[in-house]
């Protein structure tokens, strides 16, 4: 099998874009769609992003036929444990993929995930701007007691994925503090799992995110994401700031049209806001994405790592 692939990053965090090779997905749906996959070509979702050819920083987008009349595309997102709902970094290494491809038929474009349809505009310094589903705050304050480091208290919200925003922490935040803040995030991400807090839908909690004061003058806030499994994102997390944004607009210390700016780890930065739309929230965030390759991926069933490692 031959899979024909972009690579980009956004943010620092990389996309890799499937335009080809990838078997056809059946489903009227794109949430069908997702199932399809899970269920036929999880061993292709390992190959695509794993090691040895790839890594488990990578989030990997499959583009599909759109489901909506007036979409461009279709797409599914995927890492190396699993499938997300949506991906904000990768959506803007999409359209950026997709614009130097020649692919986009319109100054808005919209595509179809599983957990709805977003939609994208190109700046002119090709800049992207999304606009995500509506995010939600589920549980405001909740309390937690972290083995090793006592109580911690957060909201539990979505922004196309679940997250925990942790609120009563606010650790330093740089590529030089990794290993604390992987081991801080993961030992909450444990105790939420133990102590059976899921979102609404019944979906575990699976990234964590902290929060600190920003290193860059014109940021609100630095991040830190825990991402499915053992990455964390390098740049600062489109749905993670979308789940952000709800929760201090129910606090209210976000307002609708207030820019937030959101640092990342690495340092980089998404420029972001909130609109409303028929009694929606619409989380619109932008930045830009690089494309850093193109290449076709070889699975080749003789060799022992063909699926991944
Ligand atoms: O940008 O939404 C995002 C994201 C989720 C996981 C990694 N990046």
């Amino acid at each position: 099998m031959e899979i024909e692939i972009i690579d980009s990053h956004t943010g620092g965090e990389p996309t890799r874009l499937v335009l080809q090779g990838w078997p056809d997905v059946e489903g009227n749906t794109m949430a069908d769609r997702l199932q399809y996959v899970q269920e036929n070509y999880d061993h292709i979702r390992k190959a695509v992003v794993c090691e040895p050819r790839g890594h488990n920083a990578i989030v990997g987008a499959l583009l599909t036929p759109p489901v909506n009349p007036g979409s461009l595309t279709g797409v599914i997102y995927f890492n190396d444990v699993g499938f997300l709902g949506m991906c904000g970094h990768a959506t803007i290494g999409l359209v950026e993929t997709l614009r130097l491809l020649g692919r986009l038929n319109s100054d808005e474009v919209f595509i179809d995930t599983p957990v709805g349809t977003v939609s994208a505009k190109v700046g002119p310094d090709n800049s992207v701007s999304i606009r995500n589903i509506s995010p939600r705050v589920h549980i405001k304050d909740l309390s937690l007691n972290v083995p090793g480091l006592g109580k911690v208290t957060g909201d539990v919200a979505y922004g196309g994925n679940w997250f925990y925003l942790v609120n009563s922490l606010s650790p330093e935040i740089s590529l030089n503090k990794i290993d604390e803040l992987m081991a801080t995030c993961k030992s909450i991400r444990n105790a939420l799992k133990e102590n059976g807090i899921c979102g609404d839908d019944g979906h575990l909690i699976d990234h964590v995110e902290l929060f600190s004061n920003p290193t860059y003058k014109e940021a609100h806030s630095k991040n830190f994401v825990l991402c499915p499994g053992n990455a964390y994102d390098r740049s600062p997390c489109g749905t993670g700031t979308s789940a952000k944004m709800a929760s201090l607009y129910e606090k209210g210390l976000l307002g609708i049209g207030e820019k937030w700016v959101q640092e990342g780890v690495c340092g980089s930065v998404f420029n972001c806001s909130l609109e409303m739309e028929n009694d929606s929230l619409v989380p619109v965030i932008s930045s830009k994405a690089y494309v850093t390759s193109r290449s076709t991926l070889f699975l080749n069933e003789e060799d022992p790592f063909c699926w991944g490692i």
